[in-house]
Order: C-alpha cells, then sequence, then structure tokens
C-alpha cells in the first residue's frame, strides 16, 4: 500500500507540549483533516522515539493517514509506521529503498533541480522543498525561491510539497506552482485550536487552487 495523499502534510514537533497534550493537539489535527503526518523529532533518545511513534500511530491508523517517521528507518520499521523522511544528513534514499522495499513512502528534502532529480532516481516517493519562508521551528536550512520550486516541480514526476513559514495568509506566493500541497509545523502545532488551524490552511489553499 503506498497510495497517499500530500496535500495537507502535517509535521509535528512535541517541543514544549507534555506527550498528552502533545497528542490531544496531534488528535485535534487529524480531526482537521489532515491528509498525511510526519512525526519528526530531533532530541529524543531511540527508545523515546520508538515509543511516542507508537502512540500516533495509534491515532494516525484511526484516521487512516499515513505515518512518516523523520530521519529514522529503524524507528519507522519498529511502529510499521507507512514511510520516512529523509534529508541530506540521513540515510540515502537507496540504501532506505532497499531496506524498507517498495511499499513504503520515502520522501526527501530537496533544494535544488539536481538534487530533486537525483533522489527521485534513487526512489523518492515525494519531495519536501523550502524553506519559502524564513521558519521559527528549528531547523538546519536555507531559503529556496518559489522559481526553484517550480523548476523542480517540472523536473520530477513525483509529488513536491512546498515547506517552510507556510500560514493561511501567506500562501499566495506559490498560486500557479504545481506543488502537490503544502507542508506545516508551527501553523498547526502552535494553534488555538490544531483542527481549525487545519481546516483554515486548506480552505486557504483551496482558495487558492493550490490543492
Ligand atoms: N524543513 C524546511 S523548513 C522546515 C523544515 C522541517 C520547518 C517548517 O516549519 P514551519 O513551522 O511550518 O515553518
Ligand atoms: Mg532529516
Amino acid at each position: 500500500m503506498k497510495q497517499f495523499d500530500p496535500s495537507l502534510y502535517f509535521i509535528t514537533d512535541s517541543t514544549g507540549f507534555l506527550e498528552e497534550e502533545f497528542l490531544f493537539r496531534v488528535e485535534r489535527a487529524l480531526l482537521g483533516g489532515v491528509s498525511l503526518l510526519q512525526l519528526r523529532e530531533k532530541q529524543k533518545t531511540t527508545r523515546e522515539y520508538i515509543s511516542l511513534a507508537e502512540r500516533v500511530h495509534e491515532l494516525t491508523k484511526q484516521y487512516n493517514v499515513p505515518l512518516i517517521i523523520d530521519d529514522r528507518v529503524d524507528v519507522a520499521m519498529a511502529v510499521d509506521a507507512e514511510g520516512v523522511h529523509l534529508g541530506a544528513e540521513d540515510m540515502t534514499i537507496a540504501q532506505a529503498r532497499k531496506i524498507l522495499g517498495a511499499d513504503k513512502i520515502i520522501g526527501a528534502t530537496a533544494k535544488t533541480v539536481p538534487w530533486a532529480q537525483d533522489v527521485y532516481a534513487q526512489g523518492a516517493d515525494y519531495l519536501g522543498v523550502g524553506a519559502i519562508y524564513p521558519t521559527t521551528t528549528k531547523v538546519k536550512t536555507v531559503l529556496t525561491s518559489v522559481e526553484t520550486l517550480r523548476e523542480i516541480c517540472k523536473a520530477v514526476p513525483i509529488p513536491v510539497n512546498a515547506i517552510g513559514g507556510l500560514n493561511k495568509g501567506n500562501l499566495g506566493i506559490l498560486a500557479g506552482v504545481p506543488i502537490a500541497g503544502i507542508c506545516a509545523v508551527s501553523a498547526i502545532m502552535k494553534a488555538e485550536d490544531p483542527k481549525i488551524a487545519v481546516e483554515e490552511l486548506r480552505a486557504s489553499a483551496h482558495a487558492l487552487a493550490l490543492i
């Protein structure tokens, strides 16, 4: 099973939340209609990462939303997640594909056309491209222009998502770019109600014919 809908891709960040509050927010976002969900943990031990992933997977399964694990093929395998997301410092896409097989979703970060073509050739199923805007989420990244995003969309036949500083009020910059979806961390995670935030993000993206 490798069908997935990248249109509204929620990437979590548990920083600053107690586990129950974090899980409550994840479920609110699922209720709001996220189509894909990535668990992104940078500080946890392997055991902590797996333990949280198990709990998040229980939730995502209830809403039929594929769970993607950031960085860690081993954690994804341990909880039988639907996929992984890998960047330039992680295992290569080719190595991950060899380990995970054809049926798991493998996403890659790409900031240039040659990089996008390379990870596509290695077997990536979708790309995340950004940061489009400066972001308050802790991440080692540089800005990617909308022009480069557009070129990457044209250069590969897999879904390409925009990421970085996106919120319901600033998606206009993406109008006319053939992205498959948008990724958001803080716009959902830090919202008063993640369910409403997801509904509003979807409405904005839909109004601009992005998704
Ligand atoms: N990769 C590029 S920007 C980013 C990642 C993981 C963080 C996006 O977070 P936010 O809060 O949606 O700006
Ligand atoms: Mg990574």
